[in-house]
C-alpha cells in the first residue's frame, strides 16, 4: 500500500500508522489525501521546511470524557465522548457530532480530518473537528435522549464557542438533539451564543436549508459532473443508500430535478421501490415515527420489496449516491454498479466508497466524487448559519438555497480546475484533495511554527 505514495510522503505516513496504532479509519483517509499530494511532491519547499503535512495529521486538541447519565428505568450507563480539534488554520473547528455504537477515536480523527480539507473546498472561513459518542440513540425515549445530551454537554461547553469549536449534527444528532444541546449550552453559560452549534431549529437561530442542505448539495454536485460531460439528470434512475437526513433530501432534490430514486436503506435492508420512493411517506417513517424500512415496505403493500439479504449496490441505477457510513461501498459492490451501467457515484456520506471501489469506479469510467467535494453543502450551509447568527439576520429559504447552489457550482468548479492544472483532467479525488490542502497548507506557512 504505502508503496504507492510518492517517495517524498511514505516517512510521514509511517509516522502516522506507528503514532495512530490501530487506527483504520484515519489510516485510510490521510492515506487517500496523501496520494493526492503527488503533483506537489517537492514542489513547495516551504512545506516540507515548515512540517506542514506531519502538523495536518495531528490534531491541535484532543477531547475524551466520560459521559453519565440515567436510563428511565433509574439504571445508570457510562458513554464515552469525543471532539477531536483538528485544524484551526483558517476559521473555528467546524464540524458535526455523531452517536452511533461504532463511535470510536479512529472514527472521529477520520472525519476530522475530512472536515479540514472539506471545510476549506467551501470557501468559507471554517477549520475542522468533528466529535461523538459511542451512545446508541435506537429505541431511547425523548426524556432519556434530552439526559444523554445535558450530560455530553456538560463536559463538551467548556470546549466550544463561536470563535473556537462549532459542532453540528451528524449520524444519529439532528434537530432533537441539538435543541438539547443547545438549552444546556445556554443554562450553563448563561449566553444565548447562537452560533456556538449550527442546524439549530428555525424559531432559535437556524438557518434555511440547513435541513436539506446536505442531501440537496450532493445532489446539485451530482448535476454539475452531469453536466460538465453533457448530460443530466432527467429520467435518470438513482439509488441512494440510507434514510437519514442526508439520504432524504438527496432523493427530494433527485425527484425536482427529474431522476427517479428507487432504492434506499436503513441498517436492516433496503428497499426497492419501482415506481419511485414515496418521498411523503418516508419523511413520516424516518422523520416523524423515527421507525424502520420494513415499515414503508408495509404501506405499500406487495409494491414494494424489503431485502435483507444481499446488498443495495445491486439494483440497477445510473446514479447512485451513498449517503449512509463509511466504507458501505466495497469492491464487491462497484462491480455491481459498474456491470450494471452506473454513470456516476458521488458521495453523500463521509468515505463510504472502500479504496478498491473507488478505483475500479474511476477505471470503469465512472463519474466519481468523494465526499469532501460532493457532500460539503452541509457544512458549508453551516457557515452561512453563522453568518445569519453573526448579523442577527435570517435569510429566506431561496435565498440560502441560491447561496448552496452556487458554492457547490464553485466547488465542482475548483476541483476540476485543480485536476486540470495538476495533470489528472476529470479526477474529482485529486481535485479535492489536492485543493482544500493547498488552501489550508498556505494558511499555516502564514501563521508559522503554531
Ligand atoms: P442519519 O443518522 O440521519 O442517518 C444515517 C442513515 O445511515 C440511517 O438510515 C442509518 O440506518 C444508516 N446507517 C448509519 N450507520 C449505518 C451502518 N453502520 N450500517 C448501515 N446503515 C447505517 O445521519 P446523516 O444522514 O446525517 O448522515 C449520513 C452520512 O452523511 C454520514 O456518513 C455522515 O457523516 C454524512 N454527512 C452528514 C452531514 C449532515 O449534515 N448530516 C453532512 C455531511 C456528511 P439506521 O437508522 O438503521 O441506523
Ligand atoms: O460531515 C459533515 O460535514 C457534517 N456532519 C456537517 C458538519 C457541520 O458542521 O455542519
Amino acid at each position: 500500500m504505502i508503496e504507492e505514495l510518492h517517495p517524498a510522503f511514505q516517512t510521514e505516513f509511517e509516522q502516522v500508522l506507528a503514532r495512530n496504532p490501530g487506527e483504520r479509519e484515519f489510516h485510510q483517509a490521510v492515506f487517500e489525501v496523501m496520494l493526492s499530494l503527488t503533483p506537489i511532491a517537492g514542489t513547495h519547499p516551504e512545506y516540507a521546511s515548515w512540517s506542514i503535512l506531519q502538523r495536518v495529521c495531528e490534531p491541535e486538541r484532543q477531547i475524551i470524557f466520560r459521559v453519565p447519565w440515567v436510563d428511565d428505568q433509574g439504571t445508570v450507563h457510562i458513554n464515552r465522548g469525543f471532539r477531536v480539534e483538528f485544524n484551526s488554520a483558517i476559521g473555528p473547528y467546524k464540524g458535526g457530532l455523531r452517536f452511533h455504537p461504532s463511535v470510536n477515536l479512529s472514527i472521529v480523527k477520520f472525519l476530522g480530518f475530512e472536515q479540514i480539507f472539506k471545510n476549506a473546498l467551501t470557501g468559507l472561513p471554517i477549520g475542522g473537528g468533528k466529535g461523538g459518542s459511542d451512545f446508541d440513540p435506537k429505541g431511547r425515549s425523548d426524556l432519556e435522549i434530552m439526559r444523554f445530551c445535558q450530560s455530553f454537554m456538560t463536559e463538551l461547553y467548556r470546549h466550544i464557542g463561536e470563535y473556537t469549536d462549532v459542532p453540528a449534527g451528524d449520524i444519529g444528532v439532528g434537530g432533537r438533539e441539538l435543541g438539547y444541546l443547545f438549552g444546556q449550552y445556554k443554562r450553563i453559560t448563561n449566553r444565548y451564543e447562537s452560533a456556538v452549534l449550527t442546524g439549530k431549529g428555525l424559531p432559535w437561530g437556524g438557518s434555511q436549508v440547513r435541513t436539506e442542505a446536505t442531501g440537496y448539495g450532493t445532489v446539485f454536485f451530482a448535476d454539475e459532473m452531469l453536466k460538465a460531460n453533457g448530460r443530466s439528470l432527467e429520467g435518470k434512475r438513482a439509488v441512494v443508500s440510507g434514510s437519514g437526513n442526508v439520504a432524504i433530501y438527496a432523493v427530494e432534490k433527485i425527484h425536482q430535478l427529474g431522476g427517479k430514486v428507487i432504492a434506499c436503506s436503513d441498517s436492516g435492508g433496503y428497499i426497492v421501490d419501482e415506481a419511485g420512493l414515496d418521498l411523503d411517506l418516508l419523511k413520516e417513517i424516518k422523520e416523524v415515527r423515527r421507525g424502520r424500512l420494513t415499515e414503508y415496505a408495509e404501506a405499500r403493500g406487495g409494491a414494494v420489496r424489503h431485502i435483507t439479504d444481499g446488498s443495495i449496490w445491486d439494483v440497477p441505477c445510473e446514479v447512485a449516491l451513498p449517503c449512509a457510513t463509511q466504507n458501505e461501498l466495497p469492491e464487491a459492490g462497484a462491480k455491481a454498479l459498474i456491470a450494471n451501467g452506473v454513470e456516476l457515484v458521488a458521495e453523500g456520506a463521509n468515505m463510504p466508497t472502500t479504496p478498491d471501489a473507488a478505483k475500479l469506479l474511476v477505471q470503469a469510467g465512472v463519474l466519481y466524487a468523494p465526499g469532501k467535494a460532493s457532500n460539503a453543502g452541509g457544512v458549508a450551509t453551516s457557515a452561512l448559519e453563522m453568518q445569519q447568527n453573526a448579523s442577527r439576520d435570517s435569510w429566506s429559504f431561496e435565498k440560502t438555497e441560491a447561496r448552496l447552489q452556487h458554492i457547490m457550482e464553485t466547488i465542482h468548479h475548483d476541483c476540476m480546475e485543480t485536476a486540470d492544472k495538476y495533470g489528472d483532467p476529470g479526477n474529482y479525488v485529486m481535485g479535492a484533495n489536492l485543493g482544500g490542502y493547498l488552501r489550508v497548507a498556505d494558511a499555516m506557512v502564514a501563521m508559522g511554527v503554531i
